[in-house]
């Protein structure tokens, strides 16, 4: 029996020893140096090559390296019954909070505007832009949503949030599904995605969604980069339906070097860095469900791969 790591271009030695750690009895492989394919039980993935997990007909579960787990369900080799986990840790919450009040500060204190400035030596003054003029609608209010709704309600802010079913959060204005959609767009400015990558929440941030926020409306997008239609972040600049975005993720990653997005000033840009599962806590999970899988229990954080999430 073996459990395999499987990435592009990672450096897997310390999460490797960190399970070895919290169990010296699992045999730990890194893709792709595989002893034997039929010994591999259990695979962990992250940006794993497409219809890898094919290669190995014993495979009893397997699980994210993250809290999204579209890359294992578009794997078309991975088999319908085999249950995918995903890693869910109160840290990534507390990042992911983090990142995104810092997000919503540096956009009110026009932060992006001085180091701008800074570029040229201008001094020259903006008034902050206040809380009650930044009305922030969380769309998906999961494990990592639910976080910041309740964060950003902590600090003041009037937080909306929408997601497929009716949510009773204090100080969260809840809304629901396609119906209710329009409506929660229309009292935000402040615009935070954390939806899951799916059927349907592809390519939902678009010119048409952009334009029914309070206008100028601001973007922060950590969900993936798919969500977003780029072309359209463009236009909704253009047209004044956006003043910036601030963006974690993106369709391609690492983004490449010419991508226009690089060139824009309204733009703020990280590495996919908004929450980054420790390693400590990735091997507590992964080392916990290997077990579950092994003996035929229920995973930890377990997709429904019906809903995609
Ligand atoms: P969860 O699965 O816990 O929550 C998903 C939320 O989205 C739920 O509230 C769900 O609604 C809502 N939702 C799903 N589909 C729809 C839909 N069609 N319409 C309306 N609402 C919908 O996910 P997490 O909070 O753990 O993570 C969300 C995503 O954030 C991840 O999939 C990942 O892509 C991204 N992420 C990014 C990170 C980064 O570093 N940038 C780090 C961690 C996560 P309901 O509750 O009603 O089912
Ligand atoms: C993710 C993560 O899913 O980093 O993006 O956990």
């Amino acid at each position: 029996m073996s459990l395999l790591l499987i990435a592009k271009n990672r450096d897997f030695s310390s999460l490797k020893q960190a399970i070895l750690d919290r169990d010296p009895n699992i045999d730990v492989e890194v893709w792709p140096r595989v002893s034997k394919k039929e010994r591999v039980n259990f695979a962990v993935c992250w940006n794993h090559p497409d219809k890898v997990l094919g290669n190995y007909p014993n495979l009893r579960a397997v699980s994210s390296l993250g809290a999204g787990v579209n890359h294992l369900l578009d794997d078309e080799s991975l088999a319908d019954e085999i249950p995918i986990a995903r890693l869910i840790t109160e840290s990534l919450q507390t990042q992911m909070s983090d990142y995104v009040l810092n997000a919503i500060t540096n956009y009110r204190l026009h932060i992006n505007r001085y180091f701008e400035q800074k570029k040229t030596g201008i001094w020259k003054q903006f008034n902050n832009i206040s809380k009650a003029n930044t009305p922030v609608g969380v769309m998906g209010l999961g494990e990592m949503g639910l976080s910041v709704a309740t964060l950003l309600v902590e600090q003041g802010y009037k937080v909306f949030g929408w997601s497929r079913n009716k949510k009773d959060i204090d100080g969260v204005e809840s809304f629901a599904g396609n119906d209710e959609l329009n409506t929660f767009l229309g009292e935000v400015k402040m615009l935070v995605n954390l939806l899951p990558l799916t059927d349907e929440t592809d390519g939902i941030l678009d010119l048409n969604l952009f334009k029914k926020l309070k206008k100028p409306g601001y973007l922060i997008n950590v969900g993936r980069g798919s969500h977003l239609v780029e072309e359209d972040l463009i236009y909704a600049f253009d047209m004044n339906y956006l003043e910036g975005a601030c963006l974690d993720v993106f369709e391609e990653e690492p983004l490449p070097n010419n991508h226009t997005f690089w060139n824009r000033k309204q733009i703020m840009i990280t590495p996919h860095i908004a929450a980054i599962t420790p390693t400590e806590e990735a091997a507590k999970v992964i080392v916990e469900n290997y077990k579950r899988a092994m003996s035929g229990m229920e995973l930890m954080y377990e997709v429904d791969r019906e809903k995609g999430y």
